[in-house]
């Protein structure tokens, strides 16, 4: 009896040190020490043995069982510690693979310069006008004191889906729009897509971008329109960019000016960028004409205001030193890339 319960204790070790998954394990328990086991089914045969044997036997089968048990429990503590390993090894994210390098997109330098402006101009507490590309003749020229027979309309030549609609040339119809369905104080900028009748060229196209802006109220002046455009330049080009006002004429202001800025290149010494000139054009502006006031029922003997407008294309050219205008809608990666 002896013999057997140190070959149960041999083969239980055998196999168990064999065994690779928690779930034979309890087959195992099952087969040595379960009630119908082998271990009992040696005990059960203990009523054999004479007296003097029967603790010897008794001590060394319940050694037996819990070496069993220990080495039970030992081997399952192994197999759940590798069982661990091995599911910490199948989900672990091997962190030192380089990462792909997502290529960001960015704005066009056209929409830059345009929120710039915008953001100076919220900042002088104007708001931002929109209005339609397609307009009638009355809103286009007619409220802008440009009769039918007028010779400025020569210069604004455009694209006309009939006799009165039109795609606008500038974005004073806008500002028209607003005048006649807003009372004064009135504070805004009108920034949008504007057309004409041109050949496309390094400086022209039939589609290009204009920023115009207004201010009607009580007692505005030109030193009003003088203090704005001078605060707005010197934010976009620097404190040292210094400004000139060239009388000129435009039908909708009175009087109305011309707008240079000492040049982007060379500051105003004079170089090529410039002609020679020192100075950049790049604006038209005024006191806006008592009949277009009167035009959008505004009383012009209470009210008077200032207007303004330039180009953004001109305005993105000279921040950026462009040479050709066309580069701007080309859309060409290997130009944008080095905004
Ligand atoms: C310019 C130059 C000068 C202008 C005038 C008006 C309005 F609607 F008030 F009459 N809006 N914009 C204006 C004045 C535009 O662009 C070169």
């Amino acid at each position: 009896m002896k013999q057997q319960l140190e070959k149960i204790e041999t083969l239980a070790k055998e196999e168990l040190s064999a065994c690779k998954e928690i779930k034979l394990l309890d087959d195992l328990r099952v087969k040595y020490l379960g009630k119908k086991g082998e271990l009992t089914a040696i005990l059960k045969q203990m009523g054999k043995l004479s007296a003097d044997e029967r603790p010897v036997i008794g001590q060394l089968a319940n050694k037996v069982r819990s070496d069993i048990e220990g080495a039970i429990s030992e081997k399952l503590s192994i197999l759940k510690e590798n069982a661990k390993a091995e599911k910490m090894k199948a989900e672990s994210i091997d962190i030192t693979l380089p990462g792909k390098v997502q290529s960001l997109g960015k704005l066009h330098p056209m929409t830059v310069v345009e929120n710039e402006i915008k953001d100076i101009f919220m900042g002088m507490g104007f708001s931002i006008a929109d209005g339609p590309e397609v307009d009638d003749d009355y809103h286009v020229f007619e409220a802008l004191n440009l009769p039918p027979d007028h010779p400025a309309r020569d210069t604004q030549d455009t694209f006309y889906i009939s006799d009165n609609i039109l795609l606008r040339t500038q974005t004073s119809s806008v500002q028209v729009h607003v005048m006649e369905t807003q009372k004064p104080p009135i504070r805004i900028i009108s920034p949008g897509r504007v057309y004409r009748s041109d050949a496309v060229d390094a400086t022209h196209s039939p589609i290009f971008h204009q920023i115009e802006g207004l201010v009607v109220d009580k007692g505005i002046t030109m030193s009003d329109l003088k203090g704005t455009l001078e605060l707005l330049m010197k934010k976009i080009y620097g404190n040292d960019c210094k400004l000139r006002f060239r009388p000129h004429h435009f039908p909708f202001t009175e009087p109305s000016c011309e707008v240079d800025i000492s040049c982007f290149n060379c500051g105003g010494k004079g170089c090529s960028m410039c002609k020679d000139e020192g100075y950049i054009e790049l604006l038209g502006a005024g006191m806006v004409h008592p009949k277009v006031l009167e035009g959008c029922g505004i009383d012009s003997s209470v009210y008077s205001g200032f207007a303004f407008g330039m180009g953004l294309e001109r305005m993105v050219m000279g921040k950026y030193d462009i040479n050709d205008l066309r580069l701007l809608y080309e859309n060409d990666v290997r130009f944008l890339e080095q905004f």
